[in-house]
């Protein structure tokens, strides 16, 4: 299977389920479903380690790629996730160049990084050999710094340059409340939208990926035109909820 780097690198544009309810059988059922990918989020969904680490497994077996949001300032948590075969990270809340550098020194392996060997687990997944994994890893494991904030806007350069950064994911909805100094919950809005035109941009200039969270369907589509390859569409949730509302509405007599 061509791994998740490998195909955002080649311009392949993949949506994303998003995974919030700990279970990972429901993570799986999203991957049976369709979705390339389901991203498993250990911020504001309710993963934790042991529901990351069956996920992980249950999205091996339905073919999936497999991406985990840490807490804020959760770097450990990056290397754990990865040593249970985690493709991509995604870490909240980057908004300097402190704290990119924190985040890839827990993702990479030396000489980029200071990860601590020991990716049992992701090594069995992979069907690969410890040298076979060390050989891949730093190059097709995916950091992904969440940009919230005016501050990450202003930074973003110094943050894309710190080497085990591989690419941005930006977060719509706390980048409106920052945006408007609380405010405003507008992940919809113009000022929103043109941060994150914006954002692509410098991100595609620096050569790396640039990923956002969608929150209808039509930013799909609209986020690919700005030059977004990652796209995270359907929280399990809410499909869960859409989809019980439908089947009861097209059951009444
Ligand atoms: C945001 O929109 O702020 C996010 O973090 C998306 O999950
Ligand atoms: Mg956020």
């Amino acid at each position: 299977m061509t791994s998740l780097a490998q195909r955002l690198r080649s311009g392949d544009k993949i949506v994303t389920a998003w995974s919030g309810l700990a279970v990972p059988i429901v993570a799986e059922l999203l991957a049976r479903g369709g979705y390339e990918a389901v991203t498993l989020d250990m911020q504001h969904g309710q993963h934790d380690m042991a529901s990351v680490r069956e996920g992980m497994a249950s999205l091996t077996l339905a073919g999936a790629h497999r991406i985990v949001r840490i807490p804020v300032g959760g770097n450990a948590m990056a290397s754990r996730v990865l040593d249970v075969g985690a493709e991509a990270v995604i870490a909240p809340m980057i908004n300097n160049r402190a704290d990119a550098e924190a985040f890839a020194a827990a993702m990479k392996f030396p000489p980029v990084g200071a990860r601590s060997w020991g990716p049992h687990r992701a090594a069995m997944l992979a069907g690969k050999t410890s040298s076979d994994y060390l050989a891949g890893a730093n190059d097709s494991l995916l950091s992904l710094a969440m940009i919230e904030t005016p501050e990450a806007i202003a930074a973003l350069e110094d943050i894309l340059s710190v080497p085990g950064i591989d690419g941005v994911f930006v977060g719509p909805s706390d980048l409106s409340l920052t945006l408007s100094q609380g405010l405003s919950l507008d992940p919809g809005g113009e000022r929103t939208q043109k941060a994150a035109t914006d954002i692509a941009r410098r991100t595609l200039a620096a050569g790396k990926v640039a990923g956002i969270f969608c929150l209808e369907p039509g930013k799909v589509q609209e986020a690919i035109g700005m030059g977004y390859s990652l796209m995270a569409f359907g929280s399990d949730a809410f499909l869960l909820m859409e989809a019980s509302q439908a089947a009861l509405k097209s059951s009444r007599v």
